[in-house]
């Protein structure tokens, strides 16, 4: 019998890299899902209806129709990944991102040891680099002190420390795994990397003017997601419950970011201004130029990145950079798997391909409506 293992969280960036990494080892993978009005979910929509992937209607802010599902599933694994996960949407929506992010985890646990699952059933939740948030070192590692700056941090640190207390009060083997920013081309859209390389990807095709932005000078630790699952998994296969700290250590500005993504869509920018009036422009067109697409004009000297307040937090996390020795030492995980410019590049030329089958799945919408009403094609 292979091992069964829960995700909570499973349509998101992270769930659906992980059932795959699952799938891929012989598990047996169960996943949660909330009643949606849109029955479509892109990113697990491929491993539907696999024989070993099986999906369940529950909430994390449903303690009963978790105890039902893992009670249903008994799995020896549980994957705690879902979350009000955007750190911005957190000040607008802060009571319901407690509820989620903290006391979910708490029923997480609680479902477990109603159903005296405790011995057998080891918990991994999704930790973040944004306890450290306002930072007392950098870089950070697991010994560094917390200092929750949102909302979304301050659930999240709720939600590490209970899972710590009921490792010590009931011999629960729960681990946190403090994760710093880890990106992909299955990123939410309104996440600042996607948003970038989604733009990047529209603007050189002449389907955007300008992209908006807030905090440039914000610095983070970036990686890619896949490699990030593997280390979830590996933290659960340690010999004992620990937490770890995931990260490159590696660190660059979100203006970093965009001047490279930019650069792989073919167009050079540089920054000019300060703040709210910085700006971001083009300084050289290295687009191809096909005949069929709309940008036979050339960018240079158009402001193509803009900051506005709009995209500005209460509080923000300026300088997130983490020491991942610990997770290389005890679990062997490797962090420079994918550099920050694979990945950048990866997610760009994903954009570009999709912006580019967008579009031309609209042009030929249009032709169509245009053919019906010449009564062309009937
Ligand atoms: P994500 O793409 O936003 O996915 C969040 C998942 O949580 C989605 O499947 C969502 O379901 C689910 N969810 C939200 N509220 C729920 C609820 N009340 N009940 C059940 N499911 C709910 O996030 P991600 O980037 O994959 O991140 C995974 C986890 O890691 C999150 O806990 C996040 O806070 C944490 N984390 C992420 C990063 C990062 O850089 N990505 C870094 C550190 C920690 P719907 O599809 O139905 O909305
Ligand atoms: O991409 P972000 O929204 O990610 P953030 O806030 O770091 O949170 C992500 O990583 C955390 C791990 O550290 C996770 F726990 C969390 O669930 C989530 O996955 O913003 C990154 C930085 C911020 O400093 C933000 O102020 O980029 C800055 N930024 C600048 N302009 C922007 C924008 N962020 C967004 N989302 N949109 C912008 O236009």
């Amino acid at each position: 019998m292979g091992k069964v293992a829960l995700i909570t969280g499973v349509t998101g960036q992270d769930g659906s890299y992980l059932s795959e990494f699952l799938l891929e080892k012989g598990y047996d993978v169960h996943g949660i899902i909330r009643r949606s009005s849109v029955d479509f979910r892109e990113r697990i929509a491929h491993l539907e209806g696999k024989p070993h992937f099986h999906l369940h209607y529950a909430d994390l802010g449903d303690s009963m129709s978790i105890v039902k599902v893992v009670d249903k599933v008994k799995p020896n694994e549980i994957y705690n990944l879902a979350a009000q996960s955007h750190v911005q949407v957190s000040f607008d929506s802060p009571e319901f991102t407690a509820d989620v992010d903290a006391t979910g985890v708490l029923r997480v646990l609680e479902a477990v040891r109603a159903c005296h699952l405790e011995k057998t059933c080891r918990i991994y939740q999704a930790s973040t680099s944004e306890l450290y948030g306002k930072v007392e070192e950098v870089p950070q590692n697991e010994n560094t002190p917390f200092h929750p700056y949102s909302p979304y941090a301050v659930a999240k640190l709720y939600g590490f420390w209970i899972v710590k207390e009921y490792r010590e009060a009931y011999n629960m083997f729960c681990c946190s795994g403090i994760l710093f920013n880890h990106e992909s081309e299955r990123r939410g859209e309104t996440f600042v990397t996607r948003k970038i390389t989604l733009a990047a990807a529209r603007i050189s095709q002449g389907l955007q003017d300008c992209l908006y932005l807030g905090n440039l000078d914000s610095l983070r630790d970036w990686g890619y997601a896949k490699d990030y699952v593997e280390c979830m998994w590996l933290i659960l296969q340690n010999d004992k419950p620990e937490d770890f700290v995931i990260a490159t250590g590696v660190q660059h500005s979100v203006r970093e970011f965009t001047e490279l993504a930019f650069k792989h869509a073919g167009i050079e920018l540089e920054f000019k201004g300060e703040g709210i009036k910085e700006v971001g422009i083009c300084v050289k067109d290295n687009r191809p130029q096909p005949s069929d697409i709309n940008h036979q004009t050339s960018l240079v000297g158009k402001t193509l990145v803009a900051v506005s307040e709009d995209f500005y937090r209460p509080t923000d996390v300026v300088n997130l950079w983490g020491d991942p020795t610990k997770a290389k030492a005890k679990l062997g995980w490797n962090p420079a798997k994918t550099s920050f410019e694979e990945l950048v590049k990866l997610m760009v030329e994903h954009d570009i391909a999709k912006v580019a089958a967008e579009g031309a799945a609209a042009k030929v919408r249009t032709n169509l409506a245009e053919y019906l009403e010449k009564g062309i094609v009937k």
